[in-house]
């Protein structure tokens, strides 16, 4: 049995073993949430980040695919980084999004990680609208087998779009 929760906060602050970062194929960093993991996870995070380039991420991180690292700081075992879909207005990039959740819960079925948390991936500067994207996001993990789901929701709009029945 799943539990599935839904928080309204930071997912830096989360003690679970996995955190997702909605990362970019770089890795190397950016804005919004994974921004706030690196903060707050410290330099370990990107130095395992680089030795991924360096190895078989060599070309980056493809859109809907997952790869974990260590939390560095964070309470958190694990981040798994992930790569969403920039919205589109004129193609339908949902598999990919539900890849990105699909995906995390395979790589953190692999490390045996028990409590996931994510983040409303897309929603921020990827601008995937967050009605979809909470959809997408509650379809993709529906056969997850892992005992703790957490979606941690940053704002109140983004809260209230991932808890509407
Ligand atoms: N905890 C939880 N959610 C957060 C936090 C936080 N600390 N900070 C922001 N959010 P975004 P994307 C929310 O932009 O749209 C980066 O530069 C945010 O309010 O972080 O997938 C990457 O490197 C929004 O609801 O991710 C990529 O280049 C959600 O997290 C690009 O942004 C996702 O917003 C990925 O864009």
């Amino acid at each position: 049995m799943t539990t599935i929760e839904h928080v309204l906060g930071d997912i830096t602050n989360q003690n679970v073993d996995v955190i997702v970062n909605a990362a970019n194929s770089s890795l190397l960093g950016g804005g919004g949430v994974d921004g706030a993991i690196h903060r707050k996870g410290g330099p370990e995070i990107l130095a395992a980040c680089r030795e991924l380039r360096a190895g078989h991420y060599g070309g980056g991180l493809r859109t809907g695919q997952a790869v974990a690292t260590t939390a560095g700081r964070l309470a958190a075992r694990w981040v798994v980084h992930t790569v969403g879909p920039v919205w589109s207005d004129t193609e339908d990039r949902s598999g990919l999004l539900a890849d990105c959740h699909r995906n995390s819960l395979k790589v953190a079925a692999e490390l045996g990680a028990t409590s996931i948390a994510f983040p409303a991936i897309s929603t921020g500067i990827y601008r995937w609208p967050v009605d979809s994207a909470a959809k997408i996001a509650r379809t993709a993990v529906e056969d997850a087998e892992i005992d703790l789901i957490r979606f941690v929701l940053f704002d109140q709009a983004t809260y209230d779009a991932f808890t509407r029945p």
